[in-house]
């Protein structure tokens, strides 16, 4: 099986409740090594262009709204299959969907206060780390 990188994020209803040490114990545990990560408050304009696949969704405005509620910490996770593997680790989108012992079972507020971010492909995962850090930030 490949290394693969995915990027994640611990958003803002995470970071305001003191949570990004548990969630990195989520991932550490399922052998999800942190490999780059950094503390951010998004602009506006920051939040629009990394959700800019959901401009049309009726979501959008209110999505960028919470994303720059308060700060994220933002981070390559870095294992196999690591895109697929953190998504099992987070949940579904809507954590009353979400299977026990999930990232979102345990911990989101909502289906949009919903505590992480993870790629949803390894193309995906490519652009999403661009859009976050350089090269020289990223250390395996
Ligand atoms: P993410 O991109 O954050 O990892 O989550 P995801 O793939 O599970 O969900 P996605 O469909 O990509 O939606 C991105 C984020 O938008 C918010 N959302 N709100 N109000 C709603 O119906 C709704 N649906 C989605 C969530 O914060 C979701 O994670
Ligand atoms: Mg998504």
């Amino acid at each position: 099986m490949a290394i693969e990188r995915t990027l994640s994020i611990i958003k803002p209803d995470a970071t305001r409740r003191n949570l990004t040490g548990a969630i990195n114990d989520r991932f550490e545990k399922a052998g999800l090594r942190i490999v780059a990560q950094k503390r951010l408050w998004l602009t506006r304009a920051q939040a629009e262009a990394f959700y800019a696949v959901h401009r049309e969704r009726p979501f959008f405005g209110s999505l960028v709204e919470f994303m720059t509620s308060g700060p994220v910490v933002v981070q390559v996770l870095e294992g196999e299959n690591a895109v697929a593997r953190n998504r099992e680790v987070m949940g579904a989108t809507n954590p009353a969907n979400a299977a026990p012992g999930t990232i979102r079972k345990d911990f989101a507020e909502s289906i949009e206060a919903n505590s992480v971010h993870g790629s949803d492909s390894p193309e995906n995962a490519a652009i999403e780390i661009a859009f976050f850090f350089a090269g020289i930030e990223i250390v395996g």
